[in-house]
């Protein structure tokens, strides 16, 4: 048996999520924080058969593309005015470990 920790954007996290639940996955979701950003970010704990892991990084990755989105971004100049403008940022991605689980107890 193996866990998968899959470390995702909050924004991503509700359709990973959703897409291993409807594929039979078991699922447990905890609120973390990035150690460089110290943004909140999501890790799914997945416990499931050897030969499913591939079929978790699948169904993870599909769900938490990296992609490009244009946020709003404000610059103040020194007279007291203000001017907003796009950028553009990177999110999404995943960051997926999978460990070997020594025993698996329900009692
Ligand atoms: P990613 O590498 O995509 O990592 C996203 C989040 O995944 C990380 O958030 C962290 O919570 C987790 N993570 C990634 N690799 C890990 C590992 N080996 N062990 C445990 N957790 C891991 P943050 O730490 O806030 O990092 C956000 C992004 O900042 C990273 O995106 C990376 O692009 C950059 N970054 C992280 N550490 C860096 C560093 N020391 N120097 C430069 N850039 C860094």
């Amino acid at each position: 048996m193996k866990l998968v920790l899959a470390i995702v954007s909050n924004d991503d996290a509700s359709n990973v999520s959703a897409a291993l639940t409807k594929d039979n996955f078991s699922v447990t979701r905890l609120a973390t924080t990035g150690g460089f950003l110290r943004a909140g970010n999501t890790t799914l704990i997945v416990g499931c058969d050897d030969t499913l892991v591939e079929r978790v990084i699948e169904l993870v990755g599909q769900e938490s593309k990296r992609r490009t989105e244009i946020v709003p971004s404000t610059a103040s100049y020194d007279i007291g005015r203000y001017a907003s403008f796009p950028v553009e940022v990177q999110v999404g991605g995943a960051t997926i470990f999978d460990l070997d689980v020594a025993q698996f107890n329900k009692v």
